[in-house]
């Protein structure tokens, strides 16, 4: 063996020195580079109105939907602060990743002064707070949701904008294969694209073409859709029509991966807004159609329920062109992210892309990667305390390989073929 091998006392230390070391890829977020003006979102108060916080604060004020809504972002980030810090502990996990963003920034969080907190950012030009955040975050690159029928983000890349190349693509389907019927043929018309209701062959050719047209513009790292529970696999709905002609297809061509995020159910209370989704245990025969039918496709698989972990972990022993990645919105919590980080790696070994951070403010990526490094760590070195148990010998080389694997080697040999 080359290197020194690591002993029982110095395993902990070694394994937490080589995750917090290890810059990361985030393979999925909704941040966007400045490229995007306003879509961009940072600061203090973009952090304390995240939609967790929102339907957090609901549970503990008698304000009315509609008047939250009617409040400017700087009176419904008070109202939050003044609830969820103020008149109560901050203990949810989306709230203490405030009071951590916070105090890894350097601000004084006892203070609970939230002037204080403004005139900081106000002080910031969010070009050098971007190298700020990937700095104290240990971010390498991100991968950015970018929606081509969005009609906010639509003109940014027509205008085929010059991107800061920490910021990757995913080309967003949702809107194609969520709602077709409903909005998404009559959109297509009007971008240009000789479409109809009821998916003749030229539609299919056309909905090709216009994915071809925005992998070329976007250059993604992959195609990805949301689903809900009770998605389908193979299908008569348009979804299902659309996977099998247009999306299946282009992504063998293009060599791009197609990512899909199962068991959201969308607006269960509408009055909540981008808080109001709600979530369903899945019934995973579908994904197993896809991966059994389409072994030339790659995929890579997020889920949405807790029960659904194990099944999937399961499904990736059997399907080689299944890339596991992350633990998503209700799973990003440290008790959960903790159980299905060992489950994976028992299962799995270091096949894994054991967490993605779904960032939607930049300044998230600090406290959704150190909480989840702190995670990845305590596992990694309880398993490897197994081995050296069992009398194998570890080097640090080699934890620091198997760590750089978790953290961005996976992914980019997945997606990249590197
Ligand atoms: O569909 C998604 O990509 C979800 O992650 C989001 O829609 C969701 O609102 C979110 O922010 C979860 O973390
Ligand atoms: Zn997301």
């Amino acid at each position: 063996m080359n290197g020194t091998i690591i002993s029982s006392q110095s395993l902990k230390a070694t394994v937490v020195k080589a995750v917090h070391s290890q810059e990361v890829t985030d393979i999925h977020t909704h941040l966007f580079s400045p490229a995007f003006g306003t879509l961009l979102l940072w600061g203090i108060d973009d952090l304390i109105t995240y939609h967790y916080l929102i339907a957090e604060t609901f549970r503990k004020t008698q304000i009315s939907y509609e008047q939250y809504w009617a409040l400017t972002k700087t009176e419904q980030a008070d109202l939050i602060w003044q609830t969820l810090f103020i008149e109560n502990s901050p203990i949810s996990e989306a709230c203490r990743g405030i009071v951590t963003t916070l105090n890894e920034l350097g601000l004084d969080v006892k203070s609970r002064d939230l002037q204080s907190y403004r005139d900081y950012f106000a002080s910031m030009k969010v070009e050098d707070y971007i190298d700020v955040v990937f700095a104290l975050a240990q971010v390498k690159e991100v991968v950015m949701t970018n929606d081509p029928f969005d009609p906010a983000e639509r003109p940014v890349w027509l205008s085929e904008m010059t991107g800061d190349p920490r910021f990757h693509a995913a080309l967003r389907l949702d809107a194609l294969l969520n709602t077709y019927p409903e909005t998404g043929c009559q959109q297509l018309t009007a971008f240009g694209y000789n479409v109809d209701g009821s998916l003749s062959e030229t539609a299919l050719k056309e909905i090709r073409r216009f994915i071809e047209d925005w992998i070329q513009r976007m250059q993604p790292k992959y195609m990805a859709v949301s689903l809900p529970p009770d998605f389908q696999f193979p299908d008569d709905s348009a979804r299902g029509k659309i996977i099998q002609a247009c999306v299946l297809p282009v992504s063998r061509e293009f060599n791009i991966p197609f990512a899909l995020m199962i068991g959201v159910r969308r607006a269960v209370n509408p009055r909540l807004r981008l808080a109001g989704d709600g979530m369903g245990k899945a019934d995973l025969t579908s994904l197993e159609n896809l991966l059994r039918e389409h072994p030339n496709n790659r995929f890579l698989v997020t889920l949405l329920s807790r029960e659904n972990q194990h099944e999937l972990c399961v499904l990736a022993r059997k399907f080689r062109n299944l890339m596991v990645f992350g633990c998503w919105w209700f799973m990003n919590n440290p008790s959960i992210i903790d159980e299905i980080t060992r489950e994976r790696i028992e299962l799995l070994g270091l096949s894994v892309i054991p967490q993605h951070s779904d960032a939607r403010i930049l300044d998230q990526l600090v406290y959704k990667w150190k909480h989840s490094r702190q995670i990845i760590a305590d596992v990694l070195a309880d398993k490897y305390q197994d081995l050296l148990d069992s009398g194998w010998g570890l080097t640090e080389a080699e934890i620091e390989r198997d760590v750089a694997a978790l953290f961005g080697g996976n992914f980019h040999r997945f997606v990249d073929g590197q």
